[in-house]
């Protein structure tokens, strides 16, 4: 029983009006912010990421998907090849937008590297002299973070403090030692990825791994870098946007390695094998993997070998975070790798789907 008299009731009821007024008019203010958001153009990279409520509408906007290509191969994550001078790897990569098949029936506008989810691996082994050479074929400006490596500052990646950002059609060379930041001994798994608009850039797909090989590595008979990401895709207009943890902005798609299930890869292995996952949380969300069959060790976080490693069978992966994991298949059988957040193991909300893959123990 509400034992207020009606005169105590009074404030609260003008508080409420005045509120509801104040949010009509931000609705209507967003409204406008929103409609001028979508007639400017998206190429205004410097413009957008100086904050307000209509740059943010910008970043909120579809990536155009007028005149993208299709993907020509139907794999991402494959070793970038590279040349060899004066005793440097060099690299090459190019950023660029591409229509990237998720499903049979279901492509995303992907800003990808070299036209592939995820970005080509870089892999070398510890303490190798690198240059990759990086052309800008986005209608954006973009630069390339070397996460996790003890690069020199100038070689960061990050735009206004370490150097200019890479405009479209533009190019910037980039030239380190492939060792730990920090300066680890071993090696392990790095990332690199878009140091600008990281919300929409990254959102998009910009991510690739970068395994410094370790000097005296344990060998597994089955090893596999696998980019976990998500995606907001319009399941009508085919329409997509970069996933955020925002209203509107919340991912529908959940990729492994640039593939939803049933349509990501089946790992094989024989009973008896010993196998090495190296998880990269490569989107804006936390995704707790769990293996089905076997407990799996974690033996190195972000590029570390861990001094006590550990058993589990769920981790929970954040974005950055890498985590390398080994198991040995026990049981023969299809056992299920996934997310245990049921709503990323859909495809639009139909399941099974998403980040589930197989491991097909024989
Ligand atoms: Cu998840």
């Amino acid at each position: 029983m509400d034992e207020r008299s009606s005169t105590d009731r009074q404030p609260t009821f003008w508080l409420a009006a005045a509120g509801l007024l104040a949010a009509v008019s931000a609705l209507g203010l967003a409204t406008v912010a929103l409609v001028r958001a979508g007639d400017s153009t998206m190429s205004d990279g410097m413009g957008m990421s100086m904050g307000g409520s209509a740059s943010m509408m910008g970043h909120m906007a579809p990536v155009s998907a007028d005149g993208v290509p299709e993907a020509t191969a139907s794999r991402g994550g494959q070793r970038l090849p590279y040349t060899v001078e004066d005793g440097v790897w060099v690299f090459r990569l190019d950023t660029r937008p591409t229509l990237w098949r998720i499903l049979p029936a279901r492509t995303v506008t992907a800003w990808t590297y070299n036209g592939v989810v995820p970005a080509p691996e870089i892999r070398v082994p510890y303490g190798q002299r690198v240059r990759v050479v990086v052309t800008n074929s986005l209608p954006d400006a973009t630069t390339v973070h070397w996460h996790g490596i003890d690069v020199p500052n100038a070689m960061d990646g990050v735009p206004g403090l370490t150097q200019d950002l890479i405009p479209p059609g533009g190019t910037f060379t980039y030239e380190f030692d492939a060792v730990p930041a920090g300066g680890g001994r071993a090696g392990g798994t790095f990332v690199y990825h878009s140091h600008f608009e990281e919300d929409r850039q990254l959102g998009l797909g910009l991510w690739g791994a970068f395994v410094i090989e370790q000097k005296r590595a344990v060998r597994y008979e089955v090893e596999k870098t696998i980019l976990i990401q998500e995606w907001n895709v319009d399941a009508t207009t085919g329409d997509t946007r970069p996933a955020m943890e925002m209203d509107g902005m919340f991912p529908n798609f959940f990729t492994l390695n640039g593939k939803s299930f049933p349509a990501t890869e089946t790992v094989k292995m024989k009973v008896g094998q010993r196998a090495l996952f190296r998880l990269v949380g490569a989107g804006a969300f936390t995704h707790p993997m769990h293996l089905h069959g076997t407990d799996f060790t974690i033996v190195a976080k972000d590029g570390q070998p861990l001094a006590t490693p550990y058993k589990a069978d769920v981790l929970q992966i954040g974005s950055g975070e890498r985590y390398d994991i080994a198991f040995t298949a026990r049981r023969p059988g299809k056992w299920l790798f996934h997310c245990h957040i049921g709503h990323h193991t859909t495809n639009d909300g139909e399941g099974p789907g998403g980040l589930m893959m197989i491991v097909d123990v024989t």
